[in-house]
């Protein structure tokens, strides 16, 4: 069993690579729900949905998030009302958010609710949600304290970071993913913003230490690629937070825990500062543009994630 921590656009881009490789009843994925947020009485999970409808192969291709194809009309009501609107929520898109608020409002966890959520899409591959409970994601910014989609989304990410809150500081984790961690054959850390996509993750109760005490090795991936964040506010809040923006500052930041770390061929100076980290490094190329490249690096991941040893 492969387990793979992933955010929402960036680390399902490997998933969808690893899902091409594997078979994928032996992918555990781990979704950050930091950036949960409740709207209009639902609860939406952006990076849980994405992943799923990535997965399904039903994700809108050019945003990245939501489903293809997808009409506006319910919010155009809404905005009608006097509503403020700032967060697109597609006609169809709105169902998953139904059923789960639903789910959630009959008594079903939030595990529960993604598993029939998935099932619903025809995935065979277990998504756990990080927690079950409502942990959303605070950013402090010059604007103030910002919910983590007011700052990603209605503010466009243009407020200067001071702090990152997770949510219950610690929530509990999510039922069976403790166990996914212990039993799991490789880990991989998908290059997801290490802030807040995998940084709620790590805040998770037991689970930094379930990482670093896992038999199984634990790889990485670099998010940023030549000082910067290919898509996202990662090289952005790395910076205004006085982080060393940069592969090894990454790296830095997975130290008690990760046993190689795959940084791109163009930021191979690096390899040593990453090694001093206790880690090993290894250079590939890893933008992810075609699926061929999200198969290739999921690949390259994968064998090295198999081969190395603790
Ligand atoms: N991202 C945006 O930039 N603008 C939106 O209006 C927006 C709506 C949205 C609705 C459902 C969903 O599942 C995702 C959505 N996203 C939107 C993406 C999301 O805010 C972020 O990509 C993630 O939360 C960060 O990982």
């Amino acid at each position: 069993m492969i387990v793979a921590l992933a955010g929402g656009i960036g680390g399902s881009k490997l998933l969808a690579g690893l899902h091409r490789i594997l078979d994928p009843q032996d992918l555990v994925i781990i979704g950050n729900t930091g950036d949960d947020i409740e709207l209009f009485g639902l609860r939406v999970c952006p990076d849980l949905d994405t992943i799923a409808y990535t997965l399904s192969g039903r994700i809108n291709p050019d945003s990245g998030w939501g489903l293809r194809d997808d009409t506006f009309h319910c919010l155009e009501e809404l905005k009608g009302l006097g509503a403020s609107v700032w967060f697109q929520l597609g006609d169809r898109d709105l169902a998953t958010h139904l059923f789960r608020s639903h789910r959630l409002q009959q008594g079903a966890t939030l595990t529960q609710a993604t598993r029939e959520i998935c099932q619903a899409q025809g995935l065979e591959s277990r998504l756990l949600p990080m927690t079950d409970a409502y942990s959303p994601t605070w950013i402090e910014t010059d604007a103030g304290r910002l919910h983590f989609q007011e700052y990603f989304v209605r503010d466009r990410f243009r407020p200067q970071v001071k702090g990152i809150e997770f949510g219950n500081g610690s929530p509990a984790p999510s039922e069976g993913l403790l166990d996914s961690i212990r039993e799991a054959q490789a880990i991989i850390l998908c290059p997801s913003n290490p802030l807040i996509s995998i940084g709620p993750i790590l805040s998770v109760s037991g689970v930094r230490e379930a990482l670093a005490a896992s038999k199984a090795p634990v790889t990485a991936i670099s998010p940023i690629v030549g000082g910067t964040a290919l898509k996202g506010p990662a090289a952005k809040m790395m910076a205004e937070l006085g982080m060393d923006v940069s592969a090894s500052g990454v790296a830095w930041m997975y130290r008690d825990f990760v046993d190689m770390f795959i940084l791109d061929a163009c930021d191979r100076t690096q390899g040593e500062a990453i090694e001093r980290h206790g880690m090993r490094a290894i250079v590939e190329d890893t933008l992810m543009e075609t699926l061929d490249d999200k198969v290739r690096l999921a690949e390259k991941a994968l064998q090295h994630a198999l081969k190395g040893n603790r």
